[in-house]
């Protein structure tokens, strides 16, 4: 018996490798989520910027009680069992009329596991729609295998190699157009990207990066993850996060910058350019 999600859904992930949308928070809790990060970036400027944006849940307590948000944990407990780590997470932010996009990708290709089967919830602080640059998923490719990418390092590409999938059949693409306090929650191996936010406002999404079955492998650089729910992960090669007590918590800032080092490890390894996010 599924806690949250219905067989119907249940199913859509299976077949096409995402479901959206589903309601997390009310409206203007997520506005306010959104103003809170905005307050945060003036308050401390150093701590969060668009190339300090992974595991923001480790500086910012309020970041932290989305992660551990029931609603979402149900529904990706529904998805792959009840013993749940949390990899990391990341704050995608396009400010209004700017360039800035991913292109099509994998997200399970650089980083590192042992098995593909996790899944991400991205939840829209603001409107994200076609206007705003929104998420497109490329139904059912997330049964294919990792495709290959190529790194272009692209200024305007908000991914860290800037990787990208040629030759993807767009006709298949779906766009996931949220409102705000709602959330998609794609699979580890679905192709997707996003565009440009060509409207006046900011468009910010808060991916939790991924929620992982606590027996997959990191077989690339060390295991850094935070626990959610079920048994936890046992480990000696890595940081086990604590959870922030409250904003700008010392303890969880200095595990945060730890975890920043181990993601560039992971996620450029190989690469002989590394950017700083
Ligand atoms: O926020 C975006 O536009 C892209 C996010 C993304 O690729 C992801 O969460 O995997």
């Amino acid at each position: 018996m599924p806690k949250l999600l219905t067989n119907k859904q249940i199913k859509q992930y299976q077949d096409e490798g995402f479901i959206s949308p589903i309601r997390v928070i009310e409206e203007s809790e997520a506005l306010l989520i959104a103003d809170m990060i905005k307050q945060a970036e003036q308050d401390y400027p150093k701590e969060i910027h668009s190339q300090r944006r992974n595991n923001l849940h480790l500086s910012f307590s309020f970041l932290d009680s989305l992660a551990h948000n029931k609603i979402i944990v149900d529904a990706i407990e529904d998805l792959i069992g009840p013993d749940i780590a949390l990899w990391g997470s990341v704050m995608f932010i396009k400010e209004p009329s700017s360039s800035q996009y991913v292109s099509w990708h994998q997200d399970a290709t650089y980083m590192g596991m042992s098995d593909n089967s996790f899944a991400t919830p991205w939840i829209a602080l603001t409107h994200s729609n076609v206007e705003t640059g929104c998420m497109s998923m490329i139904s059912g490719s997330h049964k294919q295998q990792i495709s290959k990418h190529v790194d272009t390092f692209a200024s305007n590409n908000i991914l860290t190699r800037g990787q990208e999938i040629i030759d993807v059949d767009e006709s298949l693409s779906v766009d996931l157009v949220l409102r705000p306090g709602e959330m998609s929650i794609h699979s580890g191996t679905i192709i997707h990207g996003s565009k440009p936010n060509k409207s006046e406002h900011r468009r910010v999404g808060f991916a939790l990066q991924s929620f992982m079955p606590t027996n997959i492998e990191q077989t690339i650089g060390e295991n850094n993850w935070t626990h959610i729910r079920g048994k936890k992960r046992h480990y000696t090669d890595g940081i086990m996060f604590d959870r922030p007590r409250f904003d700008m918590d010392p303890v969880t800032l200095s595990q945060r910058v730890k975890s920043e080092e181990n993601f560039a490890n992971i996620l450029y390894k190989g690469s002989k350019i590394k950017r700083n996010y």
